[in-house]
């Protein structure tokens, strides 16, 4: 999706416009991951997360589900794919999963490819239409799906429910794209936001008056989600931006041998031909595998506590809003320790 540090987020003012578990012992990676208060599952020391993405645009979220497929807290119970082309989004995973030795079967579901009905969103689209019409930058690297393990033959949003239902408050949404799938699920069942313990979201922007890719495309889920009264915690845009791999570690991956290791190396290449010549030294910006790190390190966050909500009047239209509330759902990572986060993450994806 090419988020940019000019593209994925508006400037300011002038556009409206399989379970895991975490670590309870010492982890030589992560140092010693302290269980989250917000939203640990008190005496189960197993909690599972579903993954729900637009991978296959920018670059971040198959390095997400990279960094969980390397976490041995972490266990995938299931992944969703949304906005646009979601089946393509879904074969992508597929073949990343598969790329990955021993991992147990994952199911993967295609999602909603189209936000909520509700306000169209001004332009300009940075990776928008015309870059949407060549289809998604790391297409190339998914395998045909006969090459494939099988998969479900089901919505990504009714594998999400199925889960939920069959362990009600045991399993965390990651929710790494636009939240339709999350919001489909609420509107469709508003009974499993029980079910759900905690949400963590890559999206939204605090510390500056910008818009952000993912609730700029569906405004109307984004806003859903956050009255839903979920317990959430938000990775926002300039969270990202301050995890920006350096061009030392990037050329660590690059030379990987392993399948997974190739897969990725070839997926970046692909995502800089994709964003054009003058983006042939891109580095990967970390946003939405800081929202997997979360969990892992709740620490290496500063946290502020209170309510989002999403702006659907015409001026700040599609602006995320926080107010300051000791008692309120959500929190805001409000800073990052960029280096740390991103030096263990990046070995963490360098060992698969
Ligand atoms: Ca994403």
């Amino acid at each position: 999706m090419g988020r940019r540090h000019d593209t994925h987020a508006g400037p300011p003012g002038k556009h409206p416009a399989a379970s895991v578990v975490f670590a309870r012992s010492a982890n030589a990676t992560f140092g010693l991951p302290a269980p989250a208060a917000h939203g640990t599952i008190p005496g189960d020391p197993m909690t599972s997360i579903w993954l729900d993405t637009d991978i296959g645009d920018d670059i971040d979220d198959i390095l997400a589900l990279a960094l969980i497929c390397a976490s041995p807290e972490l266990e995938l119970a299931g992944i969703s794919t949304v906005l646009g082309d979601t089946a393509a989004r879904a074969r992508l995973a597929r073949t990343f999963l598969a790329a990955v030795p021993g991992l147990p079967s994952v199911p993967v579901g295609a999602g909603c490819g189209f936000p909520l009905p509700g306000p169209v969103p001004p332009g300009p689209w940075p990776n928008g239409p015309a870059r949407r019409r060549a289809g998604l930058s790391q297409l190339a690297c998914a395998l045909p799906a006969r090459r494939l393990p099988g998969a479900p033959r089901r919505h990504g949003v009714d594998l999400l429910a199925d889960r939920l239902r069959a362990r009600p408050g045991a399993t965390i949404p990651v929710a790494i794209g636009p939240l339709t799938n999350i919001a489909t699920l609420l509107l469709r069942e508003p009974g499993l936001a029980t079910a759900i313990p905690r949400l963590v979201v890559m999206g939204g922007e605090f510390r500056s008056d910008r818009w952000e890719w993912n609730v700029r495309c569906d405004p109307l889920a984004a806003a859903c989600v956050a009255r839903s009264g979920i317990l959430m915690d938000f990775i926002p845009w300039q969270v990202g931006m301050d995890c920006t791999v350096t061009a030392p570690q990037l050329r660590r991956l690059l030379r990987r041998g392993s399948p997974a290791g190739r897969l990725l190396a070839r997926a970046v290449r692909l995502w800089r031909a994709v964003k054009g010549p003058s983006h042939a030294r891109e580095r990967p910006h970390l946003f939405d595998p800081m929202a997997v790190a979360v969990l892992l390190h709740p620490g290496w966050f500063r946290w502020r506590r209170g309510r989002v909500s999403v702006a659907l009047e015409p001026g700040p239209f599609s602006r995320t809003l926080f107010t300051p509330d000791p008692g309120g759902p959500h929190r805001v990572a409000w800073g990052v320790d960029g280096a740390r986060a991103v030096s263990a993450a990046w070995s963490r994806i360098l060992s698969l």
